[in-house]
């Protein structure tokens, strides 16, 4: 299994492979675990498989009015809303990375691990969210965090956008508004034209379904409660800016920029009972809720996923709507969109049942209606610190393979995975999933054949976990939120996955502490 896969549908010849950039990368590491592991089954990625650790901007960088930043619709939501928020926290200051930055490297650099994948705040570096006018202070912060990267051998992979929205840019509605795709392209520009030769891997959009779903159908920022109709249109125009931004890159930055991506997230759905009709409706929500994004980027043909124009648009018709509450592409938008990702960054936390929703069809609309399938959790599933987010590691196996015969087997990135728990340095819950998640990780690409490349941790420490605010903890670092230099301490999990990017190999964890 070799990095240097290249896609059916990766268009560009010659270019900079991920075996070459991890092997670059691999050279420079040393090993030095004070922990000891037993060695006795060795269970190993590839050579050129690369482990790291994930952050996003509005979740550690605090200072959100510092330096000619704008605000974001986190911002204003967590100020106006406190309410909304579980511990009515908010990400002001967070874990402050946006001056202890130079000690995050030196955390990742601790942990050995090869890349490390964070967010840049669009408001930081474009105030309004327009580039007339950029911030020279948010271009010089990102450019140090590179610099520091790049200096200790730690390739960045960078999101353009992890749901921090500049304010101005949401007065004209938002994702809703089809403009934002242009104003989104300028915004990449800016990005390439900066960072363009600092950057490894690029990343467009992280989880437009949770960003579309929840913060325009739920109560996520900006709190739209609009599902079944302004999610659809965010995701449309989420779409349409993604392809818009590989083909810039494809058209304008093809020798300056090495590769450019998407995340999205998927929990497996499994169908609650083995009827033939909760089958189809685990089919049917895996369409909806991952398909939505995947099936116009990664399938052959393109667009929507049949199902799910199909019940939106027989669905609209029922609830009296003169046309479809789930936009249509045009044939140029749907091939602009069709192959425009030169790998496919998936999310993975849990997995969910789905049962078929035998109820009548409401008239108030719905995404959770026109997806027409009832989602739960089995209850002796172990649970985290989060409610949604139940330990089944033979899920990430199932997902990874639907993955594989959907879309020919695509290069698959993953950019999150992880567990939430209380406060506390001795994790070995947290150890325990990861050893089950790596092994089923490691069982899709030996066993199925499934192309993974790469493996990223969520989070490299404690952050601003949205509307959960500080109460449910990710970090193989602790963050203490209540020292005024947020001290970070190291816990059990992050030596375990100290041993694991040093090594490739999963660690046997019977280890004395
Ligand atoms: C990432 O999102 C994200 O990228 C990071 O920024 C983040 O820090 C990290 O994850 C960790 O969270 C019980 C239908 C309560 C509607 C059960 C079905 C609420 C709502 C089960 C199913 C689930 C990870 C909220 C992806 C949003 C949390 C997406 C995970 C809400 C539930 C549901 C439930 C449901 N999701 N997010 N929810």
């Amino acid at each position: 299994m070799s990095l240097g896969y290249q896609s059916p549908r990766r268009r560009r010849a010659g270019d900079m492979t991920w075996g070459i950039i991890a092997s670059m990368l691999f050279a420079s590491f040393g090993f030095g675990g004070t922990f000891s592991y037993e060695r006795s089954e060795k269970l190993c990625f590839p050579d050129d498989f690369i482990f790291g650790v994930a952050t996003a901007a509005y979740q550690i960088e605090g200072a959100w009015n510092t330096s000619g930043k704008g605000e974001s619709i986190w911002d204003r939501y967590t100020h106006e809303r406190p309410d909304r928020i579980f511990d009515h926290h908010n990400g002001d200051v967070a874990a402050d990375s946006y001056h202890l930055f130079r000690q995050d490297v030196r955390m990742l650099e601790y942990l050995g691990v090869q890349h490390y994948r964070f967010s840049i705040s669009w408001p930081r570096t474009l105030p309004s969210g327009l580039s007339n006018e950029i911030n020279e202070d948010g271009i010089r912060y990102y450019m140090e965090l590179l610099d520091e990267l790049n200096s200790h051998g730690i390739s960045p992979i960078v999101t353009m956008y992890h749901w921090d929205l500049p304010q101005a840019l949401q007065d004209l509605g938002g994702w809703t508004n089809p403009i934002i795709a242009e104003y989104f392209v300028d915004y990449a520009r800016v990005l390439f034209d900066h960072f363009g030769d600092k950057v490894n891997v690029w990343l467009t959009f992280n989880e437009p379904l949770s960003f579309c779903h929840d913060g325009y159908g739920g109560l996520d920022a900006p709190g739209a409660h609009s599902s079944g109709f302004e999610d659809y249109l965010c995701a449309h125009n989420v779409l349409r800016a993604h392809g818009m931004v590989y083909r810039l890159y494809m058209d304008q930055y093809k020798d300056k920029i090495k590769s450019v991506g998407i995340t999205l997230d998927f929990s497996w759905l499994e169908p609650a009972t083995t009827s033939d009709a909760d089958q189809k409706a685990a089919e049917t929500a895996r369409q909806f809720y991952f398909g939505w994004f995947a099936h116009p980027i990664f399938s052959k043909t393109g667009d929507y996923p049949p199902i799910m124009r199909e019940r939106v648009d027989t669905i609209s018709k029922r609830q009296h709507f003169t046309r479809s509450r789930l936009p249509s592409f045009t044939p140029e938008e749907v091939e602009m969109i069709r192959g425009s990702s030169d790998f496919l960054g998936l999310n993975h936390y849990t997995t969910y049942l789905i049962a078929k929703n035998k109820g009548k069809i409401s008239l108030t609309p719905s995404f959770e209606a026109d997806m027409g399938g009832i989602v739960s959790q089995k209850k002796e599933w172990p649970k985290s610190n989060s409610t949604w987010l139940k330990v089944v590691p033979w899920g990430f196996r199932k997902s990874l393979n639907w993955v594989r015969l959907a879309y020919d087997n695509p290069t698959v990135f993953i950019t999150e995975n992880g567990m939430s728990l209380e406060r506390g340095l001795k994790d070995s819950r947290r150890i325990n999933y990861l050893d089950g998640y790596l092994k089923a990780l490691l069982t899709a690409m030996t066993k199925d054949n499934c192309r993974v490349v790469g493996y990223t941790y969520w989070s490299l420490m404690d952050n601003f976990e949205w509307t959960r605010g500080f109460s449910e903890r990710f970090g193989l670092y602790e963050v203490d939120y209540d020292s005024p230099n947020k001290v970070r301490t190291a816990r059990s999990s992050a030596e375990y996955f100290k041993q694991l990017a040093q090594t490739r190999c999963i660690p046997t964890w019977n280890y004395t502490v």
